[in-house]
């Protein structure tokens, strides 16, 4: 900086300049006060050289800063960086700030005169900032936008709908027919007592349908259900006649998996309670149901059978749709196909719900679904339906 023999900045931040025409020194702590050591003693002429060479000093550190500042604000690459320049400069402990704190050192005359610059600095700082902050966010919206650009010529993200599950599809179309004629869906616990799953639908201590190779016990009184009708004996209980409804649900039997069993199956179980119904009312029914889901062609047909919760009871058969009765590879020449069974409520069973038998009758009827599905889809691997092999499930 001209006029002076020395002006150093020292290790204590303070900024020392000492001759020049004046021959006084002059010790100040950058954006600090200064300390005027031999001001007294000075002349006139001295003095008066000393307040301009003090003058230019402010000048220049003013000027320094503006340079510095641009410089800071130019190299700002995001707002962060242009706020702490901000700080810097115009903060409460910035450059500037340090400097017009300075003003009160100076004389009335200097004031204006710095003052002035001071202020066309801080004004100066203050419009690059405001420039640049403003480049900034539009560089960062105009980023923004090309980032978020949709490009309207690229094919859309092909939403991959998923589908129905073939048991789903099966499953709702029977509920649909069933909710027709009356009757509610009742759900209930896949963890069932002993009672509700065996006792109730009499089906004694010893009968083969209670050893373990065919439930899962989890404890002596408590299994997986192994039929839906557990959820029909709590109705029974629940509600009195007239009683119409559909139970469906997973049921849980210990068979090896192969390409027709599965320890995990589905059933639809229906049972109806009031007074006077009778055999017929089960086979119109049924009649009705197989219609609605096979076509009014259908014909059924009704084997006596034996189920130690229904007398009498039977197996229902669905006349081949390939053969026609005929007999084929489809239904193995029978010309039939068993869908179901089926019967009217045995009276111990109404008994152990508290509904009299004498009053009150009632039919029961239980499918399989798979086999349902299986047939409607040509199915013939039950396990494809719960492996979730998208190749397999995509065909529906
Ligand atoms: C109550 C009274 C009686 C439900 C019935 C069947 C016949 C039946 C099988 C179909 C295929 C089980 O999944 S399967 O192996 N079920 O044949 N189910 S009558 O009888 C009941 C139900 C509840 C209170």
């Amino acid at each position: 900086m001209s006029g002076f023999a020395e002006d150093s900045v020292g290790k204590d931040g303070c900024r020392t300049v000492k001759g020049g025409e004046s021959g006084c020194s002059l010790k100040q702590k950058l954006g600090g006060t200064a300390e005027v050591s031999v001001l007294s003693s000075l002349g006139t002429r001295e003095l008066f050289i000393f307040i301009r060479e003090r003058n230019k000093a402010m000048k220049e550190l003013l000027e320094k800063i503006r340079q510095d500042a641009k410089e800071a604000i130019d190299a700002a690459s995001d707002l962060e960086a242009l706020n702490a320049a901000r700080v810097r400069f115009s903060g409460k402990k910035g450059e500037l700030t340090a400097v017009l704190k300075q003003m009160g050192g100076l004389s009335a005359e200097e004031r204006p005169i710095v003052g002035q610059l001071a202020n066309e600095v801080r004004g100066d700082i203050e419009n690059r900032i405001a420039e640049k902050e403003a480049d900034l966010k539009s560089k960062a919206t105009e980023m923004k936008l090309k980032s978020e650009k949709i490009d309207v010529t690229l094919p859309g993200k092909k939403e991959v709908l998923g589908k129905k599950h073939p048991l789903s599809i099966v499953l709702d179309e029977i509920k649909e027919i069933f909710i027709g004629m009356g009757f509610d869906v009742v759900q209930g616990p896949e963890v069932e007592y002993d009672y509700y799953n065996f006792e109730a639908l009499n089906i004694p201590k010893d009968h083969p349908a209670r050893d373990t190779q065919d439930t899962f016990y989890i404890t002596d009184n408590i299994l997986l259900r192994t039929q839906t009708s557990s959820v029909q004996i709590r109705t029974m209980e629940e509600r009195k006649p007239p009683i119409r409804i559909i139970a469906p649900g997973r049921v849980y039997r210990s068979d090896a998996v192969d390409a027709t069993h599965s320890p995990l199956f589905h059933q639809v179980e229906g049972l109806v309670v009031d007074k006077g119904i009778t055999m017929s009312d089960l086979k119109g029914t049924l009649e009705v149901f197989i219609k609605a889901l096979y076509g009014e062609e259908s014909q059924v047909r009704f084997r006596p059978h034996h189920f130690p919760f229904t007398e009498p009871s039977a197996e229902m058969d669905v006349m081949c749709f390939a053969c026609h009765g005929e007999g084929c590879r489809l239904c193995k020449g029978e010309g039939w196909i068993e869908l179901l069974g089926c019967g009217m409520v045995h009276p111990k069973v109404l008994e152990n719900c508290g509904i009299d038998p004498e009053v009150y009758s009632g039919f029961a009827l239980g499918l399989g679904l798979e086999r349902v599905v299986m047939r409607r889809f040509n199915i013939d691997d039950m396990r494809l339906l719960y492996e979730n092999d998208q190749r397999f499930l995509n065909q529906f």
